[in-house]
């Protein structure tokens, strides 16, 4: 089906008048959509879900609409907009083409967004919207939420297919990382401590987005306030330590994901500060202990998981992340893992920053 249809499927206003796909996001295809009916131009954000990635999209646009409608219920208490999905004729979010492909359309918002930053306002800002987003979600019950991506945080199992990726890979890709193998299995006690304390039900599920990267968090152009939580295609119940430990890991490192020079990454903790700051500001009263002594290993979990995912990635032939260039998925490792030396470095300071903003 082409860009067309698909635009009228979806019941976009007026005529399609150009599109260009947008680059930012490692998984799902994404365009900006213009259209114009009569002398009035609309803009849309049009994605084609991956399927290799969500094997049951019907379902993950079910726990968007579900989630969405919850929080609209609570709007009055929130600047945050959610964001709606338009509907095909059957009323469905969603449209499937004839090759079985999901796609789905809503508004586009004038706005911007940061792969990294330096702006302390805008940090804090990005850690109160993913706070409040989680603080907004209090009461929903998580169990109804279908889940996304089975064993998406499972920081245990992530490691476990990293091994059979090390133990089956017939690529030659393994000679060029038994360094960076060698890291991450030496810290998996570590890393599997998160999944131990929720199995001895030391820590409590609740609803969390699971992708709390930056550029997640949508901003207006002109006040560079938080507009919206964006990408929710993995909601469903997990720790809070995820969602507070992947923003950290995502905004506060001091490069982008795949910077090459690794002099050049590091754990900022006066962008941890303040992220922290927004962060707790809207959650330190919901939280049990527990919680709050576990959210600085989240931070150093978090990076070793994804360190983790995208060498099993490289290794597997990059079948799982978007990659530009053949060492793409090596080069991210390796920079989440200086990013997890450097975590470690600072994990006294990360607690002590954590409790100041806790109390
Ligand atoms: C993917 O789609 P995007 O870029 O927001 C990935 C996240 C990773 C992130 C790393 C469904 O997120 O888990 O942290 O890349 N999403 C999925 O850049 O796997
Ligand atoms: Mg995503």
């Amino acid at each position: 089906m082409d860009i067309y249809t698909i635009c009228k499927s979806l019941n976009l206003n007026g005529e399609l008048k150009s599109y260009d796909v947008i680059t930012a996001g490692n998984i799902n295809t994404t365009y900006h959509v213009t259209t114009k009916k009569g002398k009035t131009n609309y803009e849309y954000l049009l994605q084609k879900i991956n399927k290799n990635v969500f094997k049951d999209p019907v379902n993950v646009m079910k726990n968007i609409v579900n989630v969405s409608d919850y929080i609209d219920a609570k709007s009055a208490t929130t600047d945050l907009k959610f964001l709606k999905f338009n509907v095909t004729d059957n009323g469905e979010p969603y449209l499937i083409d004839e090759s079985g492909n999901f796609w789905r359309a809503r508004e586009y918002l004038d706005c911007i967004t940061f792969n990294s930053t330096n702006d302390l306002q805008i940090i804090e800002e990005t850690g109160a919207a993913f706070g409040e987003f989680q603080a907004l979600l209090d009461g929903f019950d998580a169990s109804t939420l279908y889940e996304s991506i089975p064993n998406f945080h499972n920081t245990k199992k992530r490691i476990d297919n990293l091994e059979k990726a090390i133990a089956y890979s017939i690529s030659s890709r393994k000679n060029n990382c038994f360094e960076e193998i060698g890291y991450i299995l030496a810290n998996k006690v570590i890393a599997n401590k998160l999944c131990d304390m929720l199995e001895d039900g030391e820590l409590p599920l609740r609803v969390t987005h699971n992708d709390t990267k930056c550029n997640n968090v949508i901003f207006n152009k002109k006040t560079l306030k938080a507009l919206a939580v964006i990408d929710l295609d993995t909601i469903m119940s997990g720790l809070t330590a995820y969602d507070f430990g992947d923003g950290a890991r995502s905004i506060c490192s001091t490069t982008e994901e795949d910077e090459v020079d690794l002099t050049k990454v590091a754990f900022d903790l006066d962008k941890f500060k303040y992220y922290t700051k927004g962060y707790l500001s809207h959650l330190k009263d919901k939280l049990t202990e527990n919680e709050i002594k576990t959210l600085g290993l989240g931070v150093y979990i978090m990076t070793l998981e994804l360190a983790s995912r995208f060498l099993e990635d490289y290794l597997n032939g990059d079948i799982y992340f978007k990659t530009t260039s053949i060492d793409h998925n090596l080069v991210r490792t390796r920079c989440q893992i200086a990013l997890c030396k450097d975590i470690w470095r600072k994990m006294d300071e990360i607690n002590e920053i954590i409790l100041e903003y806790s109390k």
